[in-house]
């Protein structure tokens, strides 16, 4: 479903059309009723001759009711501008096409209205009148349909053409991150609060907890509307009345925004590039006290030119722009400046960047992502995915990383894997950069928690303390000398056998046994006298030597004699 809002000049037809077209009159309000005139945003469903669906906004035209015209575009990405044919183009008119274009709305039709009350050569005239101001805009190729609202005419054509606008502005883009902006807030009779908005970006749905900002209010959807029916969830691009539990309506109004907290960066700072009208009558600075307009809000802002010091009438700069509270923003956000003094409009333009990172006085702000990362070396993937709106890549374990700090890390890495001792470098030795990157360093081999370039050679190979141990195989050396965590893992790997604090080679050990094997295949036991002689040791080595074999099964010990075990080992 597509939402559009209306515009154009006070008392041009606006909701007249509206009214005629849906049966809806958008002037809800008792004194907008009295006055014939709109104050607020009114809203209204038009079923299109396709079976689609279409809904308005219809906004005021009034001059004085500006910011309620700004909080009706602030989220639609069409309009039905509407001029009337008796009056022509007129200062809100110019005023409305400028915001359009500004807020980046590519599509609209426009309706030439009141043609009842104007005979042919009026109306080719307001027809050249609507063609002369729309060149170069937007809405420069945009159909113009003459209507007349209250006599039925036209009507048929406008809703043909409305039903081409729906399908040339296409659906609505969806990247999982819903916003909305509210543009009413209120508590009916028994239903908690219930607030209205247009859906963009995603699909919410009830039960979804959603932050209410600015502030920390936390809500949570109980029951959803769109276009009068309960639905259980409604997708982007679309009116909705939402039910929420655990906030107030004290707590939120229009310009309070609906998003899950975890997928938005809160920004107060943000750089932006800024249009200024070519109808200012003078140049921005840095003075003055602003309003910037995002969504349905209007926002106290200050405002620095980037660059140079101040842009002219028609310029295109970036500013960095203050605002006093935080909101859920993404580069793209369209937004309107107003001067708050002067109560005009200023111009308006994109967000570039919702974190900036260089002082103002460097900054170079732009959209891509490669500058996000290039300022900050390293990000967290999802970090970065609150700063751009979309997914980005990770580099290495969660982090998107710069390529020069990428190689500068690797170049680091290497140089301490080449220091390390020959075991490699220990991973629990790195911090959490390190070792999202160490897996990616060239060659690197990773192995029982250690780093190394290419299949390590075992350091254990060959050790020399094991050949000396070889050499004397009953009566062998302690590991004097010798460092200890090499010994350790020596015997961890069987290669030496350590029993009652003395170690042999495990060669050693299976001589033994079958020296020993031998002697009890002539004779029933043997003494420890008989196997310190059999193996030409001493009792300090033979008793723990014959104590390994008794825990092993080898031999078994009876009295002072040894007798074959279960586990002797056949001669
Ligand atoms: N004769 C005639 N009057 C119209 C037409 N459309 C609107 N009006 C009248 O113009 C006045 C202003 O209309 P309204 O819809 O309130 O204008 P808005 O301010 O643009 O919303 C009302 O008195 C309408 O009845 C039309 O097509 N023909
Ligand atoms: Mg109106």
């Amino acid at each position: 479903m597509t939402v559009i809002a209306t515009a154009g000049h006070v008392d041009h037809g606006k909701s007249t059309l509206v009214r005629a077209l849906t049966g809806i009159d958008p002037d809800r309000l008792a004194e907008e009723k009295a006055r014939g005139l709109t104050i607020d945003l009114g809203f209204a469903n038009l079923a299109l001759p396709s079976g689609g669906e279409l809904s308005f906004i219809d906004v005021p035209g009034h001059i004085r009711f500006l910011r309620n015209m700004l909080a009706g575009v602030g989220a639609v990405e069409g309009c039905l501008f509407v001029v009337a044919a008796t009056e022509g183009w007129k200062p809100q008119s110019e005023e409305h096409l400028r915001i359009l274009d500004l807020l980046g709305i590519k599509h609209g039709v426009v309706a030439l209205t009141k043609v009842d009350q104007v005979d042919d050569d009026l109306l080719e005239l307001a027809q050249l009148d609507v063609a002369e101001h729309v060149e170069g805009t937007f809405l420069d190729n945009a159909p113009v349909i003459p209507v007349a609202a209250t006599e039925g005419i036209g009507l048929d054509d406008l809703a043909l053409a409305l039903d081409a606008l729906v399908d040339r502005m296409g659906e609505p883009i969806d990247h999982g991150r819903p916003r909305l902006w509210v543009d009413r807030a209120f508590a009916p009779a028994g239903a908690g609060t219930v607030v209205t908005g247009t859906l963009t970006g995603g699909t919410i749905a009830t039960n979804d907890s959603l932050a209410v900002l600015p502030g920390r209010h936390e809500a949570r959807i109980r029951g959803l509307q769109s276009h009068h029916r309960e639905s259980a969830e409604v997708p982007a691009g679309n009116r909705v009345a939402v039910n929420l539990t655990g906030v107030s309506h004290h707590d939120l109004g229009r310009g309070s925004v609906l998003v899950r907290a975890e997928q938005w960066h809160q920004t107060r700072m943000l750089d932006a590039e800024l249009r200024v009208l070519d109808s200012l009558d003078h140049e921005v600075s840095r003075r003055g006290a602003y309003a910037v307009y995002f969504g349905s809000g209007e926002f106290p802002a200050k405002v620095r030119v980037l660059g140079t010091s101040t842009l002219l009438p028609g310029d295109t700069g970036n500013v960095r722009i203050y605002l006093d509270r935080q909101l859920p923003l993404l580069p793209g956000d369209r937004f309107i400046l107003r001067e708050s003094g002067r109560d005009e409009t200023i111009g308006g333009g994109q967000v570039l960047d919702v974190e900036p990172r260089l002082p103002a006085s460097r900054a170079k702000p732009d959209r891509s992502v490669e500058r996000l990362v290039a300022e900050r070396g390293w990000v967290r993937a999802e970090h970065l995915a609150r700063l751009v709106g979309h997914d980005v890549e990770a580099t290495v374990a969660g982090w998107v990383v710069a390529p020069e700090e990428l190689a500068s890390m690797h170049e680091r890495l290497l140089a301490r894997i080449e220091d390390a001792d020959a075991l490699g470098l220990d991973l629990a030795a790195l911090d959490e950069r390190e070792r999202a990157a160490i897996d990616s360093v060239e060659g690197v081999e990773i192995s029982a928690g250690r780093a190394t370039i290419g299949v390590p050679e075992d350091p254990l190979a060959d050790h020399p303390w094991l050949a000396m141990l070889e050499a004397d195989p009953f009566s062998p050396p302690p590991p004097d000398g010798f460092d200890r965590v090499e010994v350790r893992e020596l015997v961890r790997r069987g290669t030496v056998v350590e029993q009652d604090g003395v170690f042999f080679a495990a060669s050693a050990v299976d001589q033994a046994a079958r020296l020993v094997a031998a002697r009890l295949a002539t004779t029933e036991g043997i003494t420890v006298a008989d196997a310190r002689d059999l193996l030409g040791t001493s009792r300090k080595f033979v008793l723990p030597m014959l104590n390994h074999f008794d825990r092993n099964g080898i031999t078994r010990r009876r009295d002072d004699i040894r007798i074959a075990g279960p586990r002797m080992p056949s001669v």
